[in-house]
């Protein structure tokens, strides 16, 4: 794609200023990035009895898109949050079943999948910004909430998630973040280069392994805490007296994040949901992505289609056993998701 003739020109501005970004001139590929959820592992449940596990998905991004003008008397841009609700998708990952630890839950591809494109952008004295790619998952066993209960907390969550995260990430360019920033995996501070802390080293050490996963997870903490409370209030509103009494368990809020870099490969990863006694172990990968021109050709926006995915071209076929891709069933037929639930776990 020809870059327009502002973006050209800044970019030989900030080529020959001697940024240090020598890369500066050349546009990066916007991606089709492609997030699969695709498995969740369960070693220990929430309740002695087993748990009735659903899920809360956003995708997420940071680019060209939600890049605003720098607020008066700075040159960072103002930083804003896209936000991917995917396919309308029931969160219950076994319909009207539940799950015994140890067991292994394939996720249906509609409710794992959030597919978006990233678009690089042009930061004044910091060079190209290849955009920045997430998930967030909250995990919850069901308990007393009714499902229009639950509902109601996942609207709030959905309208509640982009402020949060974007008023972060303008705490994050600012330096609310550098102390997670300038750690390693160990915790121990790094030492900092004489012009840092500033918007240059910040996305430097977002592209470190250990510098983004601590800032990720203070962020995500910081997030949680500021929805949580939003939540829990717009659940209140809607639950009756009696869904109080044993209101549904938050096993984690868990988030991952990519640097558009990182995401020329496919990178798998994991997320663990801890609270409360339980241990879930969520299996997502971030795909490779196509070019946009590939993409086009495929149709769907990168999402992998369920022929692709049948043909075995498209990465869902990573799920653990063919029947998921019979999952799309009308939410009533109850008798055949408990037929395919049980597939599932002996299809390991
Ligand atoms: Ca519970
Ligand atoms: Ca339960």
């Amino acid at each position: 794609m020809k870059p327009a003739l502002a973006d050209r020109l800044t970019a030989r501005a900030v080529h020959t200023c001697g940024s240090g970004h020598g890369e500066a001139a050349m546009r990066p590929a916007e991606r089709d990035v492609t997030f699969v959820l695709y498995q969740i592992k369960v070693s220990a449940t929430e309740d002695v009895g087993g748990d009735e596990p659903y899920m809360w998905i956003l995708g997420f991004k940071v680019d060209a898109d939600t890049l605003g003008p720098p607020p008066p008397g700075t040159i960072v841009p103002s930083l804003g949050v896209q936000v991917f609700e995917g396919a309308p998708a029931s969160p219950f990952l076994l319909g009207t079943g539940d799950t015994d630890a140890p067991a292994t839950i394939p996720i249906p591809p509609n409710l794992g999948t959030r597919g978006f494109r990233l678009k690089p952008a042009l930061l004044p004295a910091a060079g190209w910004f290849e955009g920045i790619a997430g998930i967030i998952c909250l995990l919850w066993d069901q308990d007393g909430f009714a499902p229009s209960t639950s509902e109601a907390g996942y609207k709030k969550f959905k309208s509640a998630f982009g402020p949060a995260l974007t008023t972060e990430l303008n705490n994050l360019a600012s330096g609310t973040y550098d102390d997670p920033l300038s750690r390693d995996a160990s915790g121990n501070v790094l030492p900092m280069p004489p012009d840092a802390p500033n918007l240059t080293w910040r996305l430097t050490r977002l592209r470190d392994d250990a510098g983004r996963k601590n800032a990720v997870k203070a962020i995500t903490k910081a997030v949680k805490d500021n929805i949580v409370s939003q939540i829990e209030d717009a659940i209140t509103n809607a639950a009756g007296y009696d869904e109080l009494i044993d209101p549904d368990d938050l096993l984690g809020a868990e988030a991952a994040v990519f640097m558009g870099e990182e995401l020329a490969q496919t990178q798998d990863y994991t997320l663990e949901f801890t609270e409360d006694e339980a241990n879930y172990r969520l299996r997502p990968r971030v795909v490779k992505p196509r070019s946009p021109r590939q993409a086009a050709n495929h149709g769907n926006h990168g999402r992998p289609r369920a022929d692709q995915v049948r043909a075995g071209k498209a990465p869902c076929l990573l799920v653990p056993g063919k029947d998921v891709l019979d999952l799309r069933l009308p939410p009533a037929d109850q008798d055949t998701l408990r037929t395919c639930h049980v597939k599932w776990r002996f299809a390991e």
